[in-house]
C-alpha cells in the first residue's frame, strides 16, 4: 500500500473532489488510471481494504485462481508477459494489480482502510455528500466500482452462531486456522468450493462436502508457461497481443456457437458427463454429482481435481440439506449428525441485495436498495440509474460475463466514464441524469433477449437471477457489442443542467 492518508479531510470539514471512486479492484484502480491519463487530478479513490485488488485481495483461499485465461485477464494497456500459467493463481493477479498501481502512480490518490458509510445526493449544491469512516467528502461525480461479488453471503442455517469450532467464509479465509488433521465441512459447490476442496483435501483428516445443487464441471486445460514462451511474449513485438486476440475471439465464438446452435450445449454436457465418469466409479456417487439442469444455466465450472477428490475415502458428499448446526456438529435433514472441527462456508455473495446499495440515496430520498428492491436492478447500459444524478457504475447491473474477461467489460465502462466526464467539461454541465424512459426501454430490450437464454430456461436457480426471476447480472451478448455501445457517452439520453444554471 502506498501513502494512503494524504487525502483525509480536516476534522469537521467536508473535502470536495471532482470525482470520487468507491472501490479499488480491477474496476476502481482502472478508473483511477484512466482519470489520471485523461489529465484529471481532482479525484480520490476510497477503498475499505488495506490495499488495491478487490476480489483478488479478498479471496485468498487455498487453490484460488482465475478461470479466465491470464492473457485476457489483464488490462489492455498493461499486458503481463510474466504470467506463469494459462490460468493465473490469485497471488499472481494480486501482485500484478499492486505493481500496476505503483507503476501508474495512483496510490497517493487512494484512501485505504476507509469505508463509505453513506452517499446522499445534495440537489441544492449539485453534488454527492459522501460520509466515510475516514471523514466527510463531497464530489461532483460519484463512481461506484464496488463489484458484484464483494459482500460474502452466509447461509441462514439454524444454530450456525452456536458452532464452537472455526467457521469462516471462502472470501474471508482465516489463515490462522490450521486445518491439518481436522474434520472439516465445506458448505457449497460453486466456483469457490470446487477450488477449495481439492486444495485442502490432503491436509484434512476428513472432509464433508455439503452439496445443495450439483454443478456441471468441465475439464480444466491449464498449463505452466515455459520460460521460453514468457521470453517470447516479452521480446517478440505484438506476440502477446496476438495471443490475447486469439483467446478473445475463441471466447466470443462460444456466444455465437451457443446462440446459433443451442445443441452445442448438449455436446458440452456430454464432455462434462465424461469428466464425472472418468473420475468416479461408484454409480451412487456418480448419480449424486450429476446435475438435473442444463449446462450453462449457471456458470460452467472447470476442474480436473473436484471429482477425483469426491471419490477419496476420507471425503463424504452430503446431499441431504442441512437442518441444524450445533456446537461441534452438523445435522442433516435425514437426522444424521456429523462431527466437525471447522466449517468452510463457500456460499457465495450478496449480488442483487448488496448492503452497499442501502447507502446510496438519490434525489428523491430513496436509496438504491429501495429502488432496486421494488423494481429489480436496473441501469442504463449498466452504468447510470434514473433518480441518481452524476452517479456512474463501473460494471453495474447486467455487465457480468459467464464466458470471457470482466476486465474487457471494465475497460468498456471506463471509456464511457471518461467520455461522460469530457462531455461535462466541454458542455459546462453541472448534472446529468439518465432519462427514465430511456432506462426502461433499454432494460425492456435486455430482458426480452434474456428470456430466451439458457440462464433463464435451463431449469436452475442461480445468483444470476433476482427475486423476480430476472437476470439482472449478466450481459446477454457479444462483449464487442458492449464495447461499441459504451464507446462514447450518449448525452441525448440524459437530462442535463448547465453550470450557469446552478443555484448559488
Ligand atoms: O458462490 P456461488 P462462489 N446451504 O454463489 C451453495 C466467481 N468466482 O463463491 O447451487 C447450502 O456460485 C450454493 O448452492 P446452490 C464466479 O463468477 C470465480 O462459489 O445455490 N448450500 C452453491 O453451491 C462465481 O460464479 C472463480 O444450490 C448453499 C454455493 O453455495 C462467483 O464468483 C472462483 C447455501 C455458492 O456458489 C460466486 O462463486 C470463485 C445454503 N444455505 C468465484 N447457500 C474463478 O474465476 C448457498 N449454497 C475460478
Amino acid at each position: 500500500p502506498g501513502p494512503a492518508t494524504g487525502g483525509r479531510p480536516r476534522r469537521g470539514a467536508r473535502r470536495h473532489v471532482e470525482v470520487l471512486v468507491v472501490g479499488s479492484g480491477f474496476a476502481g484502480l482502472g478508473a483511477a488510471i484512466r482519470l489520471q491519463r485523461d489529465g484529471r487530478d481532482d479525484f480520490l479513490v476510497i477503498e475499505r481494504g488495506p490495499e488495491v485488488g478487490g476480489t483478488w485481495r479478498d479471496n485468498t483461499y487455498p487453490g484460488a485462481a482465475c478461470d479466465v485465461p491470464s492473457h485476457l485477464y489483464s488490462y489492455s494497456f498493461e499486458l503481463n508477459p510474466d504470467w506463469t500459467r494459462s490460468f493465473s493463481p490469485q497471488p499472481e493477479i494480486q501482485e500484478y494489480l499492486r505493481a500496476v498501481a505503483v507503476k501508474y502512480g495512483v496510490l497517493d490518490k487512494h484512501l485505504f482502510d476507509t469505508e463509505v458509510t453513506s452517499a446522499r445526493w445534495d440537489a441544492s449544491a449539485n453534488r454527492w455528500l459522501v460520509d466515510t469512516t475516514g471523514g466527510a467528502f463531497s464530489c461532483t461525480v460519484l463512481v461506484s466500482a464496488v463489484g458484484a461479488l464483494a459482500e460474502p453471503k452466509l447461509p441462514d442455517i439454524p444454530g450456525i452462531e452456536s458452532f464452537a469450532g472455526e467457521i469462516f467464509h471462502s472470501a474471508r479465509w482465516n489463515h490462522d486456522t490450521d486445518l491439518a488433521g481436522k474434520r472439516v465441512a465445506l458448505i457449497g459447490t460453486g466456483a469457490s468450493a470446487i477450488q477449495i476442496g481439492p486444495a485442502v483435501v490432503d491436509t484434512v483428516a476428513h472432509l464433508d462436502v455439503y452439496q445443495r445443487t450439483a454443478p456441471w464441471v468441465m475439464p480444466r486445460h491449464d498449463r505452466r508457461y515455459p520460460r521460453v514462451e514468457s521470453l517470447a511474449y516479452r521480446h517478440v513485438p505484438f506476440l502477446q497481443r496476438a495471443a490475447r486476440e486469439a483467446i478473445y475471439w475463441g471466447r466470443e465464438s462460444y456466444v455465437l456457437g451457443f446462440a446459433l446452435q443451442p445443441r452445442l450445449l448438449d455436446v458440452a454436457q456430454q464432455i462434462a458427463r465424461r469428466n464425472i465418469g472418468k473420475a468416479i466409479a461408484d454409480p451412487e456417487l456418480r448419480a449424486a454429482v450429476t446435475p438435473d439442469w442444463q449446462i450453462g444455466c449457471k456458470r460452467i465450472l472447470i476442474s480436473n481435481t473436484w471429482y477425483p477428490m469426491l471419490a477419496r475415502d476420507h471425503v463424504d458428499l452430503v446431499t441431504d440439506g442441512i437442518a441444524e448446526i450445533r456446537a461441534k456438529s452438523i445435522v442433516s435433514v435425514d437426522g444424521t449428525e456429523r462431527e466437525v472441527d471447522a466449517i468452510v462456508v463457500a456460499t457465495g455473495f450478496h449480488v442483487t441485495d448488496s448492503p452497499t446499495y442501502e447507502r446510496i440515496v438519490g434525489k428523491d430520498g430513496r436509496s438504491l436498495a429501495e429502488v432496486w428492491d421494488s423494481e429489480g436492478q436496473r441501469a442504463h447500459k449498466g452504468a447510470a440509474v434514473a433518480g441518481f444524478p452524476n452517479l456512474l457504475f463501473v460494471v453495474g447491473p447486467n455487465t457480468g460475463l459467464g464466458h470471457s474477461s470482466m476486465v474487457y467489460m471494465i475497460e468498456s465502462h471506463l471509456n464511457y466514464l471518461s467520455s461522460a466526464l469530457r462531455a461535462m467539461t466541454e458542455r459546462q454541465l453541472a448534472t446529468f441524469e439518465v432519462r427514465r424512459d430511456v432506462q426502461d426501454h433499454y432494460n425492456a430490450g435486455l430482458q426480452e433477449r434474456m428470456a430466451r437464454t439458457i440462464w433463464q430456461t435451463g431449469g436452475c436457480a442461480s445468483w444470476y437471477l433476482d427475486k423476480f426471476g430476472n437476470n439482472t447480472t449478466l450481459w446477454p451478448g457479444f462483449t464487442f457489442a458492449f464495447r461499441r455501445m459504451t464507446r462514447s457517452f450518449d448525452i441525448a439520453n440524459y437530462d442535463t443542467t448547465e453550470r450557469s444554471a446552478e443555484r448559488d
